[in-house]
């Protein structure tokens, strides 16, 4: 590595972004300049293919706004006027922050992190831990992707089910609950297309008409956020027909049903916006003496009452099985990745103090801007760009407007970045060791570094290690965090911990010849709802009053993942345009015709929390209450959104991403 080489040379990386697949690739390198990028046949999921994004990686190294130095903000907040500075210079101005907030209040309680799911890597433990090492802190908890499924699924059946991917090809019906695998997941589409070509029936359940949903079988276009309803009422039917197997055997069911007894079939039919003959597929789907795979996808959780689709989808392939659960198996994730990552934080790291104050993500804004005692001096943001993801642009906005320093660590120029008073550069993934496992498959990957360092970008741990040194130089003994700790040192001591569970990691380096398959774990599933009691809250208690008591604006607006970008990533140097443009909005026809808009023409979307501008995009696939829109960009949609979380929402600690209303204007003019 770094010396000039003219020979092609190949190097074993992993792609670190927050997507199903954590491929296993290789890197093409000449002259320590990456060329190409191509699949590794040894990864058993990805089975040497890339996805477009994959294959665009060398754009994305050498893209026109990769962050080259560290930067010191110039002008006013936002007005993106920079100096380059130099690293010593950077890593004493985080120093002096630090030690000068600890001087004036007496402990780090006042300084903070956020951080998400920029890089997947265990390497991101390593800056995380670094706050760990100073003692109290601040620092944001939860999942706003997955969470709320992931805790909802851990309350009704006391872990979460898993099953490979991988067998989703042998099943005889596959019923997607809110996934679009054709966009989010393309490599478990190769297992979706092996069963249906061996005779399974495919059903995909979305208000929109996806990519996924236009290679289905049957197509269900449900109202957004009434999965709940369409389950409830499918168990009603099954059990009107004596279908549910052995029902009365199930710990908790008394409960259940007679919070099923007192729902309306009407209501929930017209909750849900579709017709018998797709509720009898549905009845016909789950009564299949075969296996039936239901996917309870991501996007039918980002709603208010999230956790209660999940629990009832759930519990429909429940009680359609026997005592064995091997014919109704219920694919979400891969629960390994969170075994695996709580497990390297809690060895490797000395963990959060109790003095620690730990917020939510979905009130991390809001609670820091709270603060009276004790707010926030610094707050430092890596992995993760808010002003275009989160939940609150608004509170964040506010929060980078009025904390006293703010760092953040970054491969390019972000929404949030601008607003930063320094900025870090970081190295890819291609410049650094790191080692993945995937939150969907059971595949472990090393990451080796191919090319030297971009310019003079650093590994996230370098950074702490910079920093660390600083401020023991000024105060020694202030920071704990191992300073002889490089990248493969931390990776070494991440398989060394791992390999407790997986001997075979015993030696992380043996990865550099393949990835390994995780040995699964016993999955321990149980027929139980042993948490639907009148304490834990009942199923479809506050389901409706929160669905009736939508607020006043015309139209859904939903904003899910598209298939060049892995949310606000990719911005530039992706030379093929995306389904939907940044700056468009699709809409129906019907809607678009009605009103007199052409494709192209300008709209302004609002709400009681932002506004954005768009172009119309005209589409007769789209139902006429929706909008679909796309994140990252310029004008992030997210600026349409609020916290709206019910009592119980905010314990679930998550996210209601597409339970969103927005209405729409043109010259002047409401449209509806
Ligand atoms: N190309 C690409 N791939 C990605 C990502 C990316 O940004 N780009 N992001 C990654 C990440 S972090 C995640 S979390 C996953 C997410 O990937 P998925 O699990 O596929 O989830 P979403 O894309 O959020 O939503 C999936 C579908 O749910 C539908 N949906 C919305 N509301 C409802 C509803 O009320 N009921 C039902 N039944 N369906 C509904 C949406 O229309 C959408 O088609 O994708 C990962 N993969
Ligand atoms: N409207 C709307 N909003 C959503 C969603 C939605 O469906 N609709 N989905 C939600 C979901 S599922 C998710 S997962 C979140 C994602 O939320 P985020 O994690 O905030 O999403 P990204 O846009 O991927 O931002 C990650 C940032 O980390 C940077 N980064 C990448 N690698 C590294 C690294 O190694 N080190 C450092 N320091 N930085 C790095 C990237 O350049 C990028 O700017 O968004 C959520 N927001
Ligand atoms: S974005 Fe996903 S599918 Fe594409 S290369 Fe990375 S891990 Fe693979
Ligand atoms: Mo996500």
């Amino acid at each position: 590595m770094g010396q000039t080489n003219h020979r092609e040379r190949f190097t074993r990386t992993t792609c670190p972004r927050n997507c199903y697949s954590s491929c296993s690739m290789i890197a093409h390198v000449k002259n320590d300049r990456l060329i190409k990028v191509t699949g590794d046949p040894k990864h058993g999921f990805s089975r040497g293919k890339l996805c477009a994004k994959g294959y665009q990686y060398p754009e994305f190294v050498y893209a026109e706004n990769r962050l080259k130095y560290p930067l010191r903000r110039k002008g006013e907040r936002g007005e993106e006027k920079w100096e380059r500075i130099s690293w010593e210079e950077a890593c004493s101005t985080v120093a002096d922050k630090l030690i000068e907030s600890f001087d004036r209040r007496g402990t780090f309680r006042s300084v903070g992190y956020n951080t998400f799911s920029g890089n997947l890597g265990f390497l991101q433990h390593a800056m995380q831990g670094f706050f760990s090492y100073l003692g109290d802190h601040t620092y944001s908890v939860g999942n706003p992707c997955l969470g709320t499924g992931k805790l909802a699924l851990e309350r009704q059946r006391g872990g979460i089910p898993y099953h490979e991917p991988v067998t989703m090809a042998d099943a005889d019906c596959i019923v997607i609950w809110g996934a679009n695998p054709a966009v989010t997941n393309i490599h478990q589409m190769k297992f979706i297309h092996t069963a249906r070509d061996q005779g399974a029936v495919l059903i995909v359940i979305d208000p929109v008409f996806t990519p996924t949903a236009k290679v289905a079988d049957i197509y269900i276009q449900i109202k957004p956020g009434s999965d709940a309803a369409l389950a409830a009422l499918l168990i009603k039917h099954l059990s009107e027909q004596n279908a549910l197997i052995e029902p009365e055997t199930i710990e908790g069911f008394d409960v259940f049903q007679r919070d099923l007894n007192q729902a309306d079939v009407n209501q929930l039919l017209s909750e849900t916006g579709i017709g018998e003959e797709a509720l009898l597929a549905l009845v016909t789907a789950y009564q299949n003496p075969g296996t039936v795979a239901t996917w309870i996808g991501f996007g039918m959780q980002r709603y208010a009452f999230g956790d209660k689709s999940v629990r009832m989808v759930d519990a429909l392939a429940i009680l359609t099985e026997n005592a064995t659960l091997q014919k109704r198996p219920v694919f979400y994730i891969h629960p390994g990745f969170f075994t695996f990552h709580d497990r390297v934080d809690h060895e490797l790291t000395p963990g959060k103090s109790p003095g620690s104050r730990g917020l939510s993500y979905n009130r991390f804004a809001e609670t820091c801007l709270q603060f009276q005692e004790e707010p926030l001096d610094l707050l430092w943001i890596f992995n993760r760009n808010p002003l275009s993801q989160d939940e609150s642009v608004e509170a964040w906005k506010e929060l980078l407007d009025s904390v006293p320093f703010l760092v953040v660590s970054e491969l390019t120029m972000t929404k949030t970045a601008m607003y930063a008073d320094l900025i870090l550069p970081v190295t890819s993934h291609f410049e650094q060791y790191d080692l993945h496992v995937s939150y969907w498959n059971s595949w472990l990957s090393l990451n080796e570094p191919a090319i030297t360092p971009y310019h003079e970008s650093r590994s996230d741990l370098s950074i702490a290690r910079g920093v660390s040194e600083a401020m023991n130089e000024r105060r020694p003994g202030i920071s704990a965090f191992p300073e002889d700790l490089t990248e493969l040192s931390w990776i070494k001591q991440v398989a060394a911990v791992l390999s407790d569970l997986q001997p075979e990691l015993k030696d992380a380096m043996a990865l550099r010849f393949s990835p390994l398959q995780l040995k699964s774990e016993k999955v321990k599933e149980k027929r139980s709802f042993r948490h639907h009691n009148e304490k834990n809250c009942s199923f479809l208690n506050g389901f409706f009053q929160h669905r009736t008591g939508n607020e006043p604006y015309d139209f859904q607006v939903i904003t899910a993942q598209s298939l060049l970008h892995i949310h606000s990533q990719f911005e530039t140097g992706m030379i093929m345009p995306d389904h939907l443009h940044r700056n468009e909005v699709a809409m129906s026809e019907r809607v678009a015709e009605k009103e007199g808009l052409q494709d192209g023409d300008p709209v302004l979307i609002f709400n009681d929390a932002g506004e954005v501008r768009r172009h119309v995009k005209r589409d007769k696939t789209i139902a006429d209450g929706i909008l679909i829109m796309r994140q990252g960009g310029e004008d992030p949609v997210n600026q349409l959104m609020k916290e709206r979380h019910s009592t119980e929402m905010k314990k679930m600690n998550s996210t209601s991403f597409y339970d969103n209303r927005a209405s729409m204007i043109k010259a002047g003019r409401r449209l509806l």
